[in-house]
């Protein structure tokens, strides 16, 4: 059993299986928006109209959710879109002196890269 001959070939397997997904599914991230008691709520709709897509009920929708439960998800994208949302909710935050906060997190997927 701790011959390595007999656990590489193992290896390659294994490694050729997860390439072969890795190309069908990407691993996706959570992009989060968290509540504080400043931001004005028009200013959470809005941000989530204009970065996020979402239509104005839509928008509305998810700001309530995020200040009645402190966190909330406001899209689901691969990690450089994920990272490009959370930069433009700071940055319009920032520019709006609201202290909104973004955050992203991966999506639990075992098939996904890791
Ligand atoms: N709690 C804020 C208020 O009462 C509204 C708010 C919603 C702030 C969502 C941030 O991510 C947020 N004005």
């Amino acid at each position: 059993m701790t011959d390595k001959r007999k656990e590489e070939p193992q290896r390659g397997v294994a490694l050729k299986t997860r390439q072969e997904r890795r190309t069908k599914r990407p691993r996706m991230f959570r992009v989060l928006l968290h509540n504080d008691d400043y931001t004005p709520m028009d200013f959470v709709v809005r941000l989530l109209q204009t970065v996020f897509r979402h239509s104005e009920s839509k928008s509305t929708e998810i700001m309530l959710h995020v200040h009645n439960k402190g966190v909330g998800v406001a899209g689901v994208y691969t990690h450089e879109i994920a990272e490009t949302k959370v930069a433009q909710t700071h940055m319009l935050a920032r520019q709006n002196e609201c202290p909104l906060m973004a955050s992203m997190e991966p999506e639990d997927d075992d098939d996904a890269e890791s």
